[in-house]
């Protein structure tokens, strides 16, 4: 066991007993088709959240004090399949320890097994796929597992909505709801995308988000960049509102493919980890965004409100 920390948190914040949020990385990268380097993620994330600040200006807090726990990195590969059933097993371990889990990846098909663990824990789960691609394949280069399928489960046992999507296959039109999708081309005219698409979330959210939604100009390293992506601060603002009314229930977040020559988004990835953990524990009701908010132990206690019993699953 190393005791390498989060962020090289003190330790007394790292222990698992005393953590209320889990990360988990998983630096797989076994089905992409174009750049490969997603396996590199995990490790840039890391190495970039240990030169943030840890005290979160906007929601004036400093969420690591909730107690971050590094678990192990899930490392099998031996085909797309076992990788997502070994990500689901470890997934639903700590969810049902009553931890706020998170994963960091490795490339789209992780998700495939962070879903289907956060859906055998929660009632009526919404997944908010951000992504600029629909990731709606039923089946992609002979399996269900490969990061073109990541979210074609959850379009069939959850709630799916997805943000951004600005590439897709004609055959993918035939899985997706028009409905409760948002097209990075709509958003740019629609004001009220953020309103719209939280009207249609069940309470209990599960975020899925691919790197590669925002911009190149402002993420970069990532193995498939699209044109006409989000910024840094509308994501934030949409982000920040889906917390704010929503219980979100977990998040991951995939598709960093570092290169050493700008690290911008290694950095861009450890902010965004960092904020979405801010808002999700945010206690300070000084600030005005937050004053809806109870504070950080009540917000953990609502996210199990709707947790299913073991039993039940
Ligand atoms: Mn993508």
């Amino acid at each position: 066991m190393s005791d390498k920390t989060y962020a090289g948190i003190p330790q007394e914040y790292s222990k698992l007993e005393n953590s209320q949020v889990v990360l988990i990385p998983v630096p797989y990268d076994g089905t992409s088709t174009w750049q490969k380097g997603a396996n590199k993620g995990p490790e840039a994330f890391l190495e970039a959240s240990e030169n943030m600040e840890l005290y979160d200006i906007e929601t004036d807090s400093e969420v690591y004090k909730q107690g971050i726990f590094l678990a192990e990195t899930v490392t099998e590969d031996s085909s797309p399949e076992a990788m997502v059933e070994e990500v689901h097993q470890t997934v639903k371990k700590y969810i049902n320890k009553k931890k706020f889990v998170t994963i960091f990846g490795g490339e789209h098909s992780i998700s495939i097994g962070t879903i289907r663990a956060f859906n055998e824990c929660f009632n009526s789960l919404t997944v908010l796929h951000i992504d600029a691609h629909a990731d709606l394949r039923p089946e992609y280069e002979g399996t269900k597992c490969n990061h073109a399928c990541a979210v074609y489960e959850a379009s069939q046992n959850t709630n799916l909505i997805q943000v951004g999507i600005r590439s897709m296959d004609a055959i993918e039109k035939t899985v997706m709801d028009n409905d409760k999708t948002f097209f990075a081309h709509e958003m740019v005219t629609n004001e009220y995308w953020v309103e719209n698409a939280i009207d249609l979330m069940t309470d209990n959210v599960f975020i899925t988000l691919d790197l590669d939604v925002f911009d190149p100009s402002i993420l970069p390293s990532t193995g498939t960049p699209e044109p006409g992506g989000l910024l840094w601060y509308e994501t934030l603002d949409f982000l920040k509102q889906v917390f704010k009314e929503k219980n979100v229930v977990g998040f991951d977040i995939v598709e960093l493919c570092p290169n050493d020559i700008d690290k911008s988004s290694d950095f861009l990835a450890a902010k965004l980890y960092y904020k979405m953990l801010s808002y999700k524990f945010a206690e300070n009701d000084n600030v005005d965004d937050f004053e809806d908010i109870d504070d950080g132990i009540n917000v953990l206690k609502n996210n199990f409100a709707n947790f299913k019993d073991e039993d039940d699953v």
